[in-house]
């Protein structure tokens, strides 16, 4: 089936001669076939088509987590367009952006998005708009969809034609959408699938959000590439997950997912006797949240290392020694090497260098942004990750810290200077910094430590100034970006040159949340 579409290909050949294959079991109870899947697949695939869509193009999606979000992911793929999920908290300034950016023939948006529409299509121009409910079920997208007839022929595409961008947060401000092709999406999910030892009797529990590389592309094209099937939860929610663990076999998530999961009351090593992996990654696990899984449940939590740009890198081992703290092995065709991020020559055995990734999972560049692109490459053409790490004699990998200024939250990645540019044109704002400091239950938070201008300092009191920066966040920012916390000062630490010293900071503040 789809043999001319090299991803749609990769991704059904397990139960196109199956299409009864269960894919999903939601919260409803509703059951979904592969067979349903693909059919709808196909029907959403011919609506883009009727809208305009033609190979290349950009669909960009921001709806809530649904199996239909799922039927345009693979319809794009057939219809050889480009998906483009987007965070279901992006405010309208942040979707602007990306409109503005990917330039999509076609928006699928949720109903809170579409009733701002007028506006935001005059502001970006997208010539085509569909609406589809956070649930899934209702919108323009389901009505086309439901009445489509005839047949739908894939469309060829090969190994390096695009099949997604996703967005990633810059260190300038500014998003970068990072392309990822047919041939990298294939070859990592065929390999992960493989190198855990999914199968088709896997049932892995899915509460991770659809639009980022973890929860799509690592959970999800795993499940399609072996026809296992998915118990597909909307959200994060510690009692369903509980309720669920006895009758499915994988857990994949990020760190927050288990600190929260080892509070829970059910969390005990009968509730899992049928679990066969804990994966974690997108953020660092501590080795003292790997030992107490371990003491409550009996499984060592696998953690793996990945990024937008480069799919999964590392791993530890399925059959074999999963250390806490590490990242593991460099994955099967995957190759990693650490280099000094200033002299960008090799580090000796066990030094700290930044990691550098080669291979065919890494992207194919950030879009319209080709010097970007080339400044993140070396010269030999390895992808530099702003990853600093350290290797032992035996392979295994460290993340020891970041090159780049940036803040992980519960598996989100924030930007200071995204924030910092926001608050600074806060009237009677002088100038910010914005921190991550060490959180119990984000692993990070982001805080921000802000100066008022003198002269305003007693025309506007602490108390409305702080007001106004919340106000202006919360407008521009998607909440999890928001400031934790906003700490007033009369002046920011520098060092001779005049940096602001965000080390100095960080340690000022760094029991701000340890009673949280
Ligand atoms: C939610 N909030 C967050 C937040 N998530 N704030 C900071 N960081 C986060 N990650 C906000 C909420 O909007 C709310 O704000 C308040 O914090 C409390 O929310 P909550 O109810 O506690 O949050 P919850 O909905 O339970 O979500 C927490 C979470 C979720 C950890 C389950 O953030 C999540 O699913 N994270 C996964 C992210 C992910 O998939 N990352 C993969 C990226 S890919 P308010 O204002 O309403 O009070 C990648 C590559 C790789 O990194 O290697 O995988
Ligand atoms: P993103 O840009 O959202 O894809 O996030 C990628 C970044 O997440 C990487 O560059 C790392 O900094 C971080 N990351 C992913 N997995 C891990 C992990 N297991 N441990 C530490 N950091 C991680």
């Amino acid at each position: 089936m789809y043999d001319n579409n090299y991803l749609a290909h990769a991704l059904c050949k397990a139960t196109s001669s199956k299409p009864d294959t269960l894919f999903a079991e939601l919260e409803s109870q509703q059951r979904v076939s592969y067979g349903e899947l693909f059919a709808n697949a196909e029907r959403v695939a011919k609506v883009l088509q009727d809208h305009g869509v033609k190979p290349g193009d950009r669909v960009a999606v921001q709806a809530g987590k649904s199996i239909a979000m799922l039927e345009v992911y693979f319809g794009s793929v057939l219809a050889g367009a480009v998906f483009l999920p987007l965070n279901t908290g992006y405010t309208l300034s942040e979707v602007e952006y990306f409109l503005n950016d990917a330039t999509p023939q076609l928006f699928i948006a949720n109903d809170t998005t579409i009733s701002t529409m007028d506006e935001l299509q005059q502001r970006t121009k997208v010539p085509a708009l569909l609406s589809l409910s956070d649930d899934g079920q209702s919108g323009t997208l389901i009505e086309a969809r439901d009445n489509v007839t005839g047949e739908f022929l894939a469309i060829e595409r090969n190994a390096e034609d695009l099949a997604a961008i996703l967005y990633t947060s810059g260190t300038t401000g500014r998003s970068k959408g990072a392309m990822l092709s047919h041939g990298a999406l294939a070859s990592n999910a065929r390999m992960l699938a493989q190198y855990w030892a999914f199968t088709p009797e896997d049932k892995l529990i899915h509460a991770l959000p659809i639009f980022h590389i973890h929860g799509l592309f690592v959970a999800i094209n795993i499940t399609l590439t072996v026809g296992s099937s998915l118990l597909f939860l909307s959200k994060f929610d510690a009692d369903k997950i509980a309720q669920n663990l006895p009758k499915a076999t994988v857990l994949m998530g990020v760190p927050t997912f288990y600190t929260r999961l080892l509070r829970h009351p059910d969390l005990t090593k009968d509730t899992v006797k049928n679990m066969r992996l804990f994966v974690s990654g997108s953020a660092p696990l501590l080795a003292e949240t790997h030992t107490q899984w371990q003491q409550q449940t009996g499984h060592a939590i696998l953690e793996r290392y990945g990024m937008t740009e480069t799919n999964m890198n590392t791993s530890n081992p399925y059959d074999g020694d999963r250390r806490p703290g590490t990242v593991g092995l460099p994955l099967p065709g995957v190759e990693i090497r650490l280099r000094d991020p200033d002299s960008g020559s090799e580090v000796a055995l066990g030094d700290i260098g930044q990691i550098e990734v080669k291979g065919p999972n890494v992207f194919s560049g950030y879009w319209n942004m080709p010097e970007k692109t080339a400044e993140e490459f070396s010269d030999d053409g390895w992808f530099l990750t702003g990853d600093l790490a350290q290797q032992d004699s035996q392979g295994y990998i460290s993340i020891v810290g970041r090159s780049k200024d940036m803040i992980i939250s519960g598996g989100y990645n924030v930007y200071p200077k995204e924030i910092e540019s926001i608050i600074d044109d806060v009237e009677g704002v002088e100038e910010s910094a914005v921190i991550g400091i060490q959180h119990p239950d984000f692993g990070e938070a982001v805080v921000a430590v802000v100066v008022p201008q003198s002269s305003s300092q007693s025309s506007q009191p602490a108390p409305s100034l702080l007001a106004q920066v919340n106000e202006s966040v919360q407008i521009q920012l998607a909440s999890y970006k928001r400031p934790k916390q906003v700490v007033v000062v009369d002046e920011l630490p520098r060092n001779t040159m005049g940096k602001v010293q965000k080390a100095q900071l960080r340690e000022t503040y760094q029991q701000l949340f340890q009673n949280s």
